[in-house]
């Protein structure tokens, strides 16, 4: 999570973080979910998904994303006293600049 002090004009208060997922656009994306330590939710309104994150289990959710931008979200179930800081931060782009990131980040 981004602390309050680094926060730019327009950036949200708790949802923003340091590294956004980058997925691509008009893809079926399927996202496997597990936990280290207790159970979360993972929750993306934006996207309709919500999907619990179980300690030794793997879960899944496909996701297919019609537009770009960002998509924030949070952990929703009650999981520990700093349940409420834990911020998701997708953001979803074209395929040409998703493929252009994959080649910066893959080395
Ligand atoms: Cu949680």
């Amino acid at each position: 999570m981004t602390p309050e002090e680094g926060l730019h004009t327009g950036e949200f208060r708790l949802l923003e973080v340091d590294h956004r997922a980058i997925l691509p656009i008009n893809l079926n994306i399927r996202a496997v979910v597990t936990s280290a330590d207790v159970i979360h939710s993972l929750a993306i309104p934006r996207l309709g998904i919500k999907i619990d994150a179980i300690p030794g289990r793997l879960n899944q959710v496909g996701f297919f994303a019609l537009r770009s931008g960002v998509y924030y979200g949070q952990c929703s179930e009650i999981c520990g006293a700093n349940h409420s800081f834990i911020p998701i931060a997708l953001e979803i782009v074209p395929f040409s600049v998703f493929r252009e990131w994959l080649q910066v980040n893959s080395q």
